[in-house]
């Protein structure tokens, strides 16, 4: 495909940068030139991965805060429809870390963070009533 070669091409012409600016660095440029090559693909290979499997895993939901249990790491919400996961409903939900729960109380306002593969809030944030 000729987009593909394209971006390959570019891709060598960045790869190229970075091997010289890492290059640069190094006390002795010679020695040190495959460790360069490598760390500027390892980057570059970086950019271009696929987003991890985590990032796709997070759905985000609105709703009220009913209950915080701080001893069992959960919350109890009210909370509105979140597409594609979970019906509009009230239910306890484990947080990751227990520093998500400070400062939330009863009938506070909230946007959160589900990570589904392993049903924990992972982030919490209230919003204005
Ligand atoms: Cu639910």
């Amino acid at each position: 495909m000729k987009t593909q070669q394209t971006l390959r091409k570019a891709l060598g012409g960045v790869t190229a940068a970075l091997v010289m600016a890492l290059g640069l660095t190094q006390a002795s440029p010679g020695l040190n030139l495959n460790f360069a090559e490598r760390t500027a693909t390892q980057l570059i290979q970086g950019l271009f991965a696929p987003a991890p499997a985590i990032a796709q895993s997070l759905v985000e939901g609105k709703g009220k805060v009913i209950a915080v249990t701080q001893e069992k790491q959960e919350l109890v919400l009210e909370h509105e429809a979140i597409k594609g996961f979970m019906d509009a409903m009230t239910m306890g939900y484990k947080v990751n870390s227990p520093s998500l729960l400070k400062g939330l109380k009863p009938g506070d306002q909230v946007r959160f963070t589900i990570d589904k593969d392993k049903s924990v809030i992972t982030k919490i944030t209230k919003v204005k009533n």
